[in-house]
């Protein structure tokens, strides 16, 4: 997978990128992350890249030219063309769903906002899939890029070292439940000891505790992942 990142701030990406999973992702070839400064397709003396909000406002909006030029300066790079995904509090929330479609494709374009964000016209020229992690602000779209890029890399084959990990991950498509809690040596610690279960040699019993576990967290930690609904509110009759 190829993944392109543009954004004002391609050095908040360098220590992320050197880390080990990453790392070995990239050194065997399966995923290459190319960064791009937007400052590059500025224009001017000035190289400037954010203006005053038409109707005034606080703050400063990306401007459309150099970011729309960027974008497609970018795609022009590789024949492969890349889905563009635009990180906004505006877009629809990114879950493990949205992160398994995202990586079976083989090219992203990650476009990272700062300021206020970006020019309506952006969106409406690029029509980008706008994707935001939560709800709360972030000062731009660089950290929310990293969340993206950290998910959908592990879903590439080859980047981790269990195939089975992805499939068993919470939150995975065959899986809606919390994981139950692990333990490792030593077996007791300030005399706190470990559940005899998983001692006891028998596998079966021990799958059959940690569903049990897994399903006993769910319930009391995040029900709303055992509603079938999946987070989506079905239209009803209200009245
Ligand atoms: C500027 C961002 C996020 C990108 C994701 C998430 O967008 C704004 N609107 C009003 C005030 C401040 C901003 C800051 N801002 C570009 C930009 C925030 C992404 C962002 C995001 N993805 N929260 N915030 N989940």
């Amino acid at each position: 997978m190829r993944v392109d990142v543009l954004t004002l701030f391609p050095e908040i990406f360098s220590g992320y990128l050197g880390q080990s999973l990453l790392k070995k992702a990239i050194d065997l070839g399966r995923v290459d992350v190319q960064l791009h400064n937007l400052r590059d397709w500025a224009q001017g003396r000035h190289q400037q890249v954010d203006d005053r909000p038409y109707g005034g406002g606080p703050g400063m909006v990306m401007m459309v030219g150099p970011v729309v030029e960027a974008v497609e300066a970018v795609q022009a790079r590789d024949p492969t063309p890349a889905h563009v995904v635009l990180l906004t509090p505006q877009g629809r929330r990114l879950d493990q769903q949205v992160v398994e479609q995202l990586s079976a494709r083989p090219r992203l374009l990650l476009l990272c906002g700062r300021y206020e964000g970006f020019d309506q016209r952006v969106i409406d020229i690029l029509q980008p899939d706008e994707i935001s992690i939560g709800d709360f602000v972030l000062n731009g779209g660089e950290v929310a890029a990293m969340v993206l890029i950290d998910a959908v890399i592990r879903l590439v084959p080859g980047v981790l070292g269990h195939a089975d990990s992805a499939v068993d991950d919470s939150f995975s498509s065959g899986n809606r439940l919390l994981e139950c809690a692990q333990y490792t040596r030593p077996r007791e610690y300030r005399g706190l000891k470990i559940p005899d279960i998983l001692v006891s040699g028998d596998h079966g019993a021990i799958a059959r505790w940690r569903a049990a576990q897994s399903y006993a967290r769910t319930r009391q930690r995040r029900s709303d992942l055992l509603d079938n609904n999946q987070g989506h509110t079905h239209d009803q009759q209200v009245d």
